[in-house]
């Protein structure tokens, strides 16, 4: 496996290919079979562009010559930027095929975290839009360019400016040699409790078994049409079981430009969408709009909710509103991936967020101490599995703290199992917040109030939100005269932080609650401002 890469023990490798949950191909095989076996079906559907399975696969020999004749090899990392394009469909299939492996960075994110995703990944290349929903990306890309040292090219979907066109990616098609099904097929980003995200390797075996096992228990089938809402590049509408689910299932995938209820109705209607994926936020502002469309939503079967709680009033709704079924997706980057099954019985259905897909999921609920607790009892959740990382990408102290020693992900979430196995997630140990869905790592955000001047210490906390379910409040201790949530926000964009990490709120206080041991008591700041906000 790449260098600074965790592998799997052997015997439990073993037992996973015994077990029949890795299938020992790649990616790009795995693709190979899907285009010959479904070949004139739809594959891929952007706006007026459409793609049948050979014409998509077509599409991706082409990328695979060109990319080794720009010099790309096998086991390079190339960061990858897009949002719902199709070129980002085509270059993932071209990348899995030669075993370059893409880092999917998501379209919100900006100079601080791209910087930090290319040197971290040592990427040689970067694939950008010109511009997307009024960010121009390639003067950040010059920066980038210009300060990461591994970094030799850019390539641009649109009008490229001073850098490559992504056509200068396309080529004649040449045999390539496949990589090995052990090998990093793809890095995930961590929502990162600690500063910027961790990189997640993925291999070609415990993606294909995650992108396939989560089809399956969708009962995704080759009539499935899903429409893909949310960013591409995460793996909930990538592979959970989204874009390569579908395709596993020989069904056709809709690109959705945005996630606006407009855009999302028009298409549902146009490409008789079964299948979308949401968060909880766009679940409650599809539930206002659809009552008022004019779109026929009649051939939605299924919607899939997850990324954050979903709330029970919220979940009743779907299906009186929307007219489909609903499915909760549990799951994380690292792996583990918990979903509702189609027949399941109401109650688990609205209450739940579902079981693992898969039966070698080993899922641990322990107390402090790190003992297994009984069902029922709250506690967090540990995992270890067929399609669960076994550590991030060269981030061996993390690493320490991140895993038991024998090879359990603490999840930092608050779980709690039912006799059955569904999982009710209750909160979280780690320091993020999850702002509808995005994480927001707030150790990163505080630091860089920090170096604002008028910021002497602060503390950041979620705070109740109706909408997003939490919002970022900044507590803060000012220096000298109290600093407005407008000015720490220039101060927050100007450093270069993604938007959704700017703030919501800002509270100026005088002190912060301590522990027993002198540190700040996060959970009581967080309780003393959550109960004002109820007043
Ligand atoms: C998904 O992946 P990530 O990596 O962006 O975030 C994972 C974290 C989980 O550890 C949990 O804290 C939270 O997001 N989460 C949920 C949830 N789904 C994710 N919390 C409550 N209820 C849910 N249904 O968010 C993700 C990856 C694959 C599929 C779906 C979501």
């Amino acid at each position: 496996m790449l260098e600074g890469c965790v592998a799997w023990p052997v015997e439990l490798a073993e037992h996973y290919r015994e077990k029949g949950y890795w299938r020992g191909i790649d990616l790009g095989e795995w693709w190979r079979g899907c285009a010959d076996e479904f070949a004139v079906g739809t594959a891929l559907i952007e706006g007026s562009r459409q793609w049948s399975y050979r014409e998509l696969d077509a599409w991706v020999e082409r990328l695979e010559g060109g990319i080794l004749e720009v010099g790309l090899e096998p086991g390079q990392r190339v960061l990858l930027q897009l949002p719902n394009k199709a070129e980002f469909v085509a270059l993932c299939l071209a990348f899995f095929r030669i075993g370059v492996i893409p880092v999917l960075a998501l379209p919100a994110h900006r100079e601080k975290e791209i910087r930090h995703l290319a040197e971290a990944s040592q990427a040689v290349a970067y694939v950008i839009p010109d511009t997307h929903l009024g960010f121009d990306y390639r003067p950040m890309a010059r920066t980038v360019l210009d300060n990461v040292e591994t970094l030799r090219s850019v390539f641009v979907v649109g009008e490229p400016g001073s850098f490559a066109p992504f056509s200068a990616l396309e080529g004649e098609p040449r045999p390539v040699p496949a990589p090995a099904a052990e090998e990093v097929a793809v890095m995930l980003l961590s929502g990162g409790t600690t500063g910027l995200p961790k990189l997640i390797p993925r291999t070609h075996n415990d993606y294909l078994y995650n992108a396939r096992t989560s089809a399956e228990r969708a009962g995704f089938t080759a009539d499935t049409r899903y429409l893909a809402v949310l960013p591409v590049a995460h793996n909930f509408p990538l592979a959970c079981p989204g874009l390569l689910g579908t395709f596993d299932a020989g069904g056709a995938v809709v690109l959705c430009p945005d996630p606006s209820p407009d855009t999302a109705f028009a298409l549902i209607e146009k490409e008789g969408i079964t299948v979308a994926a949401l968060i909880p936020t766009l679940v409650r502002v599809w539930l206002e709009f659809a009552p008022l469309t004019e779109a026929d939503l009649s051939s939605l079967t299924c919607l899939q909710v997850g990324g954050a709680r979903l709330k029970v009033e919220v979940a009743a709704q779907v299906g009186e509103i929307l007219g489909c079924g609903l499915q909760q997706v549990y799951g994380m980057a690292e792996g583990l991936l918990c979903m509702t099954a189609p027949g399941d019985p109401e109650s688990l259905v609205l209450n739940t967020q579902g079981c693992p897909i898969s039966p070698g999921d080993e899922v641990r609920v322990v107390d402090d101490q790190g003992r297994d607790l009984p069902d029922g009892e709250i506690g967090e959740l540990l995992v270890r599995g067929p399609y669960t990382l076994r550590g991030y990408y060269r981030a061996e102290e993390h690493n320490r703290r991140s895993f038991t020693e024998d090879g359990f992900y603490r999840s930092g979430d608050r779980v709690r199992r039912l006799a059955g196995g569904y999982l009710v997630v209750e909160g979280r140990d780690k320091d993020i917040i999850n702002r509808g869905g995005e994480k927001v790592p707030v150790e990163d955000v505080e630091n860089h109030l920090l170096s604002h001047p008028s910021v002497a210490d602060v503390v950041l906390i979620g705070m109740p939100h109706n909408t997003l379910g939490e919002c970022n409040c900044a507590c803060v201790i000012a220096r000298g005269e109290a600093p407005r949530l407008s000015e720490l926000n220039a101060h927050l964009s100007a450093s270069g932080l993604a938007a959704y990490k700017l703030l919501d709120r800002l509270e100026i206080i005088d002190r912060f609650p301590l522990t027993r041991l002198g540190k700040v008591n996060r959970r009581q700041l967080a309780e003393q401002f959550h109960a004002r906000v109820a007043l």
